[in-house]
């Protein structure tokens, strides 16, 4: 039997589902949990999560009404997550799975540590987005799909792919765009709300982290960010996010790092374009991790630091 055939006959038996939505929800998490909400209105489907919403995310979709607290139910659901404690809820997963509610989880990523917990794992690390798997499981389950659940889904699209811009954007991903928009999926309404928007405060941030760029004889283009800069300018961690992927498109950069300055050390964010540069290696000198084309980590021994940057930081 396919995996969609397996977790429609779980999602079918239930009356009562908890979809579980991953720490610092993305759009994909985001889009493939409210997508399955949308698609069963009979049924009592709960979100829960430990992080707030972006708002971002809101504009596009409307109020998503998610809980913390776990409570008991027929199925309970993680989308786009395989790591128990990306899910935000390690203590009480092993629990609710023990208490006799059954597992189900939907990944594109490598099999995680959920699979020891899961009563059903449908990881596809060969799909595009989490989305995606969504998509063929409501398929599967001849859930007609309207204009909200068309938008949600397309929304995991969009920014798992980055706009399809991404290595893991293929035919099936831009016809399952087509079929999404086709079903009236806001696509403009996502593209504007996502379009590199920023705030006089992000705005003020990267002109003075672009003002502090250099570049290393590995082609390292490095930007750094101190405390006192961040506290003078008013911005916060998340003011800094997307700074990596724009000093990328730097042509003379191999990579790029962007480091700001917290109470506990470095936080770095590395990026590359380039087949032969790992990011997920460089980010392990200090204890961080990703992959080879994104990684991050927080650096608290600067002296390495340091090193790697030919000076002090
Ligand atoms: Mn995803």
């Amino acid at each position: 039997m396919s995996p969609e055939a397996d977790v429609s006959r779980l999602v079918s038996s239930a009356r009562q589902i908890n979809i579980i939505v991953h720490r610092n929800p993305d759009g994909d998490s985001l889009g493939s949990a409210l997508a399955l909400k949308q698609a069963f209105p009979k049924k009592n489907i709960r979100l829960f999560c430990k992080s707030p919403i972006p708002s971002v995310f809101t504009a596009i979709l409307g109020p998503i009404e998610t809980a913390e607290r776990l409570e008991n139910a027929d199925l309970i659901m993680v989308v786009d997550c395989s790591e128990l404690h990306h899910t935000g809820y390690a203590q009480e997963l092993p629990n609710a799975t023990k208490s006799g509610s059954p597992l189900v989880v939907i990944d594109h990523h490598r099999q995680g540590n959920l699979v020891k917990l899961a009563a059903f794992n449908w990881c596809d690390s060969t799909a595009s987005t989490t989305a995606e798997l969504v998509s063929q499981l409501l398929g599967n389950m001849r859930i007609a799909l309207n204009a909200e659940i068309a938008t949600s889904l397309l929304l995991g699209l969009y920014t798992d792919t980055g706009g399809f811009q991404h290595p893991n954007t293929n035919s099936a991903t831009l016809r399952l765009a087509g079929h999404l928009i086709g079903c009236g999926a806001k696509l403009q309404q996502i593209t504007e709300s996502l379009a590199a928007r920023r705030s006089l405060i992000q705005t003020k941030l990267w002109g003075y982290a672009m003002n502090t760029v250099e570049i290393d004889k590995k082609g390292l283009a490095s930007a750094r960010i101190s405390r006192q800069t961040m506290k003078d300018l008013g911005a916060g961690a998340e003011d800094a996010a997307g700074l990596a992927n724009l000093l990328c498109l730097t042509n003379e950069a191999r990579a790029s790092l962007v480091l700001v300055e917290t109470d506990s050390g470095w936080r770095g964010t590395l990026r590359t374009r380039h087949k032969d540069m790992n990011m997920h290696e460089l980010a392990t000198l200090f204890n961080g991790k990703g992959t080879r084309r994104s990684a991050g980590f927080l650096a608290t021994n600067e002296l390495i630091l340091g090193k790697i940057l030919d000076e002090p930081v």
